[in-house]
């Protein structure tokens, strides 16, 4: 894939609540205003597919077992990446991608504990060896994560997995965040920690700082258009 890939993959990560929607739709709005052609995805969702999984699997009224859980995760973006991502990238779009597998690694083995080793095999059928181009990783306590989404709209099922989950999620995204974590998963390309926990406005100018120096071709464009 590596050899066919034009565009770029960025992705937002983090805990509830940490304002990924809202950096990427501001970096969406930078890039349109600039002309430069990306398309915005979410996981889980994105296809046919993917979006009547994303319905099963927040759905406060469903009981999914942790193993069903990821594969449930894997299915979606093993079809998100072959339908949507893939191709966009290999025409030379850019793509925004709110959550990718750091999510799994996250929630599905240090939240749900699930084995490493196993997460880690069924990922590689999914991405079929896609690795971001970059991940924003806004980091925030999931205690202040939680209020943000708790005081935006009802909670969905994994929202509702109790605090010690979100704190495991939580502690999980801060080693990804080190030199040492990343030397040894090499799959998740390279991963820049944020400071979340500022006005949205902050956060931005956080984001644009990053992409602008990781990515020469877009430092005119969105420098014209900041
Ligand atoms: N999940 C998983 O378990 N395994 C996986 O592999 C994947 C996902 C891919 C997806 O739910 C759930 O699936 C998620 C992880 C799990 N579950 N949980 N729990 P989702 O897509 O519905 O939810 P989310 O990804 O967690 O998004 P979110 O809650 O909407 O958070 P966000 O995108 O980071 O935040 P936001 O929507 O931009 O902002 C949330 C609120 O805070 C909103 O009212 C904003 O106006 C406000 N906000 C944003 N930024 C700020 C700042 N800087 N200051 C103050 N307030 C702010």
């Amino acid at each position: 894939m590596s050899d066919k890939k034009r565009g770029r993959l960025i992705v937002f990560e983090g805990v509830e609540g940490a304002g990924k929607s809202t950096q990427l739709e501001r970096l969406g709005g930078h890039l349109a205003r600039a002309g430069v052609s990306h398309r915005e995805f979410r996981e889980p969702g994105g296809t046919a597919l993917g979006d009547s999984i994303r319905q099963l699997l927040l759905d406060p009224l469903s009981t999914v077992s942790a193993r069903a859980e990821a594969l449930l995760f894997m299915a979606s973006r093993a079809e998100l990446v072959s339908r949507e991502l893939r191709p966009a990238l290999e025409s030379g779009t850019i793509v925004l991608l709110d959550r990718f597998f750091l999510s799994t690694y996250a929630y599905q083995i240090a939240g749900r504990g699930l084995a490493e080793s196993d997460v880690r095999s069924a990922n590689t059928m999914a991405t079929d060896g896609l690795v971001p181009d970059l991940t924003l990783l806004l980091t925030l306590s999931a205690d202040v994560g939680l209020e943000r989404a708790e005081r935006r709209s009802a909670t969905d099922r994994i929202e509702r997995s109790g605090r010690e989950f979100h704190v495991r999620v939580e502690e999980a995204f801060a080693e990804f965040s080190t030199r040492e974590w990343q030397g040894m998963h090499e799959e998740c390309g390279p991963i820049v920690a944020l400071d979340a926990s500022g006005a949205p406005e902050a956060v931005e100018a956080l984001v644009l700082d990053v992409v602008t120096s990781r990515f020469r071709e877009l430092r005119t464009a969105l420098g014209a258009a900041a």
